[in-house]
């Protein structure tokens, strides 16, 4: 089959809830990334940032494949042999007293919603159904409805109404508006991405989270740090939050804790939190299964042993000052932090972030646009210094097919 001929197999039997790049792949390994014609590329996206440890990583897929073949699932109706082991390694790992395990982002950032609510009532003692939630304009926390009732994002929210009560907007990287938000007696919680991926990587004011967490603290407000894209190593730190050292009172993890392999998450919290819900009162099929166990654990020893932060931090400044340094006129600007970086394309000539993706495509590296003329930038944080100057040498290439 050609390219073609399976993208028309999806266009005919998929639904069109996305508008791919025209690239079939069809294997990874590490940094890269293989066509079904079996042309090699570099993957700076990273399935965003859910394969932090590089494509198919060896210690990984082994996990999962041993689990695999011993017990796949026993829902959380019975014990495990597996499920204590991996959650008393991810609470040391992350220093918190309990870990509630969930499978998708957008499950995790709901089980937090539901947490912050039931501490709300339980232990805020706010009225029942009155607790409100402070985030953020340009938020992304998932898609499910009561996290698009969040959403400024037309094509997020968009025909999908009515919407869940009981959230304040207000503008990001704000601290006024958070202080002035939060003399709302009835506010539980304020729920914040440390950067905010989506939005175009919008990297917060230095000392944002810390001043955001100690109003938080100072008007009894639990303060929750949506890490899925920003976490696991990705902006040069174990969490995007120790860069400020914020520790979150509750602390959502996901893509990366799998490194790729299947869909995993956690909401992370203290037993004053975490206790609030009793048994019977939140769950999932799949939460917490012996293969998500072992493959977690897998997933977070790769990022310590591989010291991804670091490797993203030192490699993150190389990339930034590089495309700097590049002269064309469609770079409007640079930013980001770690390996989590954005363009801000000036579009020239009718030509796009999209026509720059296509052309990066062609020298052999694959990105692209999150809104119209923003392209992420963000490779697996296994990739070496000789391969990232190999892949900003095909990028720089790229640019220059619009000069
Ligand atoms: C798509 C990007 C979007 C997330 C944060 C929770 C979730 C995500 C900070 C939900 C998911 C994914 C979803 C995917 C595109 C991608 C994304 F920012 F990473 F680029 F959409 F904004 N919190 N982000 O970034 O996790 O339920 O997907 O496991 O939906 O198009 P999920």
């Amino acid at each position: 089959m050609k390219p073609q001929d399976y993208i028309k197999k999806e266009d005919k039997y998929g639904a069109h809830n996305y508008h791919p790049l025209p690239i079939v792949l069809e294997r990874g390994k590490g940094p890269f990334v293989w066509d079904v014609e079996g042309k090699r590329y570099f993957d700076f996206l990273s399935a965003y940032s859910a394969v932090n440890q590089g494509h198919c990583h060896p210690k990984i897929v082994k996990a999962l494949t041993e689990q695999a073949k011993r017990l796949t699932l026993t829902s959380r109706a019975f014990y495990n042999s597996v499920l204590g082991e991996y959650e008393e390694y991810i609470t040391k790992y992350f220093g918190y007293d309990k870990v509630l395990p969930m499978n998708s982002g957008a499950e995790a950032d709901e089980t937090a919603l539901k947490l912050c609510r039931k501490w709300a009532y339980k232990k805020k003692g706010i009225k029942q159904n009155k607790a409100k939630i402070i985030c953020c304009e340009g938020n992304f926390h998932g898609r499910t409805i009561t996290i698009i009732s969040m959403s400024t994002d037309p094509d997020a929210r968009n025909d999908y109404g009515p919407f869940t009560p009981g959230f304040i907007i207000i503008p990001y990287n704000d601290i006024k508006a958070l202080d002035k938000a939060l003399k709302d007696p009835d506010v539980a919680g304020f729920l914040v991405e440390p950067i905010q991926g989506e939005a175009g990587v919008f990297v917060p004011d230095e000392g944002y989270l810390k001043k955001s967490y100690a109003l938080c603290k100072k008007h009894n407000v639990l303060f929750i740090a949506d890490e899925v894209q920003t976490g696991l190593a990705r902006t040069g730190k174990l969490l995007a939050c120790d860069h400020e050292g914020v520790r979150p009172d509750i602390l959502i993890l996901g893509k990366a804790l799998s490194g790729g392999v299947m869909p995993i998450s956690v909401v992370l919290a203290d037993d004053e939190i975490m206790l609030t819900i009793k048994p019977g009162e939140h769950g999932s099929t799949f939460g917490g299964n012996p293969i998500a166990a072992k493959v977690a654990i897998a997933a977070l020893e790769v990022i310590k042993d591989e010291k991804l932060a670091q490797n993203a931090e030192r490699l993150g400044k190389i990339f930034r000052e590089e495309f700097r340094s590049i002269k064309s006129d469609m770079i409007q600007l640079v930013r980001g932090k770690g390996l989590l970086n954005a363009v801000v394309i000036r579009p020239k000539k009718g030509k796009t972030a999209w026509d720059v993706c296509l052309a990066m495509k062609d020298k052999g590296v694959i990105a692209k646009p999150t809104h119209e003329h923003i392209i992420r930038f963000a490779p697996p944080l296994v990739i070496t210094e000789k391969q990232l100057r190999e892949a900003i040498k095909l990028i720089k290439e790229a640019f220059k097919l619009f000069e």
